[in-house]
């Protein structure tokens, strides 16, 4: 959770599967999160540049453990620009799903799915005779995936600064490398960055078609 210092902030606590509890130690007591009911809390977000980390306070199932709570106390513009970036991320990824849902109903192939046999040879799309890959797919995985949100890319119009400008950071590292790193983001972790904010789980969440697209895609967009 970002919050914009010195406020009062609000919360409308849900559960969408079992029951949880909100807890950030410094920010007050247990707020249960039960499905179908709506729990109200509050805190006063103090001055900017803390981080205050809490846990599920229920045990709630097999994560239970890993079920960390972040709250990052930001100033005012910084939140405003947070704010931005989710808005622009959450539309891109809203138009890639209104793209991918008209392309299921049009019975056409997702993106990254591989294609149906043509009955007639396919043309060749331009840019594989320029890259070698198509980049449309794996630039649509980007922004479909929500990486835009933390990270530059100029291909991609992304322009997030949570993590590394993909544009600065590579250019000389082979495919395997950025693979590793979008499957693996807690392998090697450069400063300023830390650990554990890039999620982990892309290697899953992500089949292994769109990873090859992705991987292909930062690549041939970041090569110099
Ligand atoms: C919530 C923010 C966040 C999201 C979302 C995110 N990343 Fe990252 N990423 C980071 C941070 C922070 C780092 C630097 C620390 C690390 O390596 O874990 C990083 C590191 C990287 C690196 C290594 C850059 C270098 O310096 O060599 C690559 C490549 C990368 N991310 C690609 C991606 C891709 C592709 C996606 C989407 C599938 C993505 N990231 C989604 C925050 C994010
Ligand atoms: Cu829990």
């Amino acid at each position: 959770m970002v919050v914009p210092e010195k406020t009062t902030v609000t919360l409308d606590i849900v559960a969408q599967d079992v029951a949880h509890s909100w807890w950030i130690p410094k920010m007050g007591g247990k707020f249960d999160a039960v499905p179908g009911k709506t729990n109200y809390a509050w805190f006063k977000a103090p001055a900017a540049g803390k981080t205050f980390t809490g846990q599920c306070a229920e045990l709630c199932g097999a994560g239970h453990a890993t079920m960390i709570a972040r709250v990052r106390v930001v100033t005012v513009p910084e939140f405003q620009a947070w704010l931005d970036q989710q808005k622009t991320a959450i539309a891109a990824t809203q138009k890639a799903g209104a793209a991918g849902r008209q392309a299921q109903e049009a019975n056409k192939p997702l993106p990254g799915e591989p294609q149906a046999a043509p009955t007639t040879p396919a043309p060749t799309p331009p840019s594989a005779a320029a890259g070698g890959t198509d980049l449309a797919a794996g630039r649509q995985v980007f922004t479909g995936a929500g990486c835009g949100a933390c990270h530059t890319l100029a291909d991609a119009g992304a322009a997030g600064k949570v993590g590394p400008n993909l544009d600065q950071a590579l250019g000389k590292d082979p495919k395997s490398a950025i693979l590793s790193q979008i499957v693996d983001p807690n392998a090697s972790v450069e400063k300023p960055y830390v650990a554990n904010v890039m999620p982990k789980t892309y290697g899953t969440s992500l089949s292994k078609a769109d990873l090859t697209a992705l991987v292909d895609y930062i690549y041939q967009v970041t090569k110099k």
